[in-house]
């Protein structure tokens, strides 16, 4: 089984157990699920940086990142440098995040919230809305057509953006369907670890232009940017490069 396999049996499992304990009725009930979400879409569309700057205290491919800071500190230093949207993680076993991250998250700062984690099931997403989500991440390498049909058509009920995450041509033939925002390239194999921003080059000229386009993982210099933007990628998620530092709001100023 890859590292992704692996991620998903547990997923299934804490899923479960998470719908057993808090029924959707109170989530409903959280006054979060009400709120008027902020597109993340929109302010790529009318940004020039297109930052969105990560929360991720471990990886499966790092180990550690960084323990050492908290999430209210990470998400007003974000703010303050002028990112579009801030991504947290929220998968605790992987990746040491939690959805009280993003609550926090949203209690600090009014950038749109991207809830990073792995969907296989609408708990997740409903889940998403009542702790103060914006945007939900879909992963075309764990989901089927029609799952990503169900999933995103929901999220888009609820006023939540959806971003999908393609790391090859067959995961984006069969994703391309009008309820996503966001077409992201995950420069990262998610089953390998391997990194190459030609993954996003490749791809970026296959993505149909109502998409916004992300490129995401593996950028650490402005370099980097500027080298994708000429392929039309509008954003740019980027995790390790700022959590390994002290700062993450510091360095993600540019
Ligand atoms: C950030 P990096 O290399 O800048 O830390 O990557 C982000 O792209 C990465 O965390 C990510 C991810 C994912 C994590 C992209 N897609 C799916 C978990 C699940």
């Amino acid at each position: 089984m890859n590292i992704l396999d692996k991620i998903v049996v547990d997923k299934r499992k804490e899923v479960n157990l998470r719908k057993s304990l808090i029924p959707v009725s109170q989530l409903e009930q959280s006054i979060l699920f009400n709120r008027a979400t902020i597109s993340l879409t929109s302010n790529l569309r009318n940004s020039k940086s297109g930052i969105i700057a990560e929360h991720k205290r471990r990886s499966p491919s790092k180990s550690v990142i960084n323990y050492s800071l908290n999430v209210q500190d990470v998400a007003s230093g974000y703010e303050n440098a002028g990112v579009c949207g801030m991504s947290i993680l929220t998968d605790g076993k992987y990746f040491g995040g939690s959805l009280d991250d993003l609550l926090v998250a949203r209690a600090s700062a009014s950038l749109p919230l991207l809830r990073k984690e792995f969907i296989i099931d609408e708990y997740q997403i409903l889940e998403a809305k009542a702790y103060g989500a914006d945007v939900i991440l879909l992963i075309a390498a764990i989901l089927t057509k029609a799952e990503i049909k169900l999933f995103s058509e929901l999220a888009k009920s609820l006023n939540l953006d959806v971003l999908l995450e393609v790391h090859n041509e067959e995961e984006l033939h069969k994703s391309i369907m009008p309820s996503l925002d966001m077409l992201g390239v995950n420069n990262r194999n998610l089953k390998t670890f391997e990194v190459s921003l030609d993954t996003s080059k490749q791809l970026s000229q296959l993505i149909p232009d109502d998409f916004v386009k992300i490129s995401e993982s593996g950028i650490s210099t402005v370099e980097a940017i500027k080298e994708l933007q000429p392929y039309g990628f509008k954003g740019f998620l980027i995790g390790e490069n700022f959590m390994k530092t002290d700062n993450p709001g510091e360095s993600a100023t540019i």
